[in-house]
């Protein structure tokens, strides 16, 4: 299920739209995320708040989509882009790999429901691709 050249252009086009309002989509994703699979919150429990619009919540959505904006920048070699993140969710945080496609399942609706216009079915599923293939590389150190 690797990307096409025609899933990386549309992924990096699309992302151009996406631009300045990432952090807010960020926030929304990952808001989602702790409300409607409440079992991610046990990753967070440090956390003051995992309500969504607090202000972990906003912090960490700009983090998560500050490295989905590097990782566009390295669509052509995920593995090895992602590879020192990858320790980190598998060594240090100890992440199931399940919930990456949690977290990716709320990015796609956060991005949806704020583009809809440019989401069409052609971006969808190259988004889709896109972050199974992140997945996939953050998930490349567990074994
Ligand atoms: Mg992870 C930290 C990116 C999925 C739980 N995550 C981080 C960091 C980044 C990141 C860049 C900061 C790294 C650092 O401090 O050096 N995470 C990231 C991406 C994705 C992802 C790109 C998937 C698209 N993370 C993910 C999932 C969970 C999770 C699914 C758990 C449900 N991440 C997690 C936790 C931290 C990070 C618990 C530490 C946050 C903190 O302590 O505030």
């Amino acid at each position: 299920m690797s990307l096409t050249a025609k899933d990386k252009s549309l992924v990096k086009a699309f992302w151009g739209k996406v631009g300045g309002k990432a952090d807010d989509i960020g926030a929304e994703a990952l808001g989602r995320m702790l409300v409607v699979y409440p079992q991610t919150k046990t990753y967070f429990a440090h956390w003051s708040d995992t309500s969504p619009g607090s202000a972990p919540v906003k912090q960490h959505g700009k983090t998560v989509m500050g490295a989905l904006n590097l990782a566009v920048g390295k669509i052509d070699d995920l593995l090895g882009g992602l590879s020192a993140l990858s320790d980190l969710h598998a060594f240090k945080l100890r992440v199931d790999p399940g919930n990456f496609k949690i977290l990716s399942h709320n990015i796609l609706v956060a991005l949806a429901v704020n583009f809809p216009a440019d989401f069409t079915a052609e971006v969808h599923v190259a988004v889709d691709k896109f972050l199974a293939a992140v997945s996939a590389a953050l998930a490349d150190k567990y074994r």
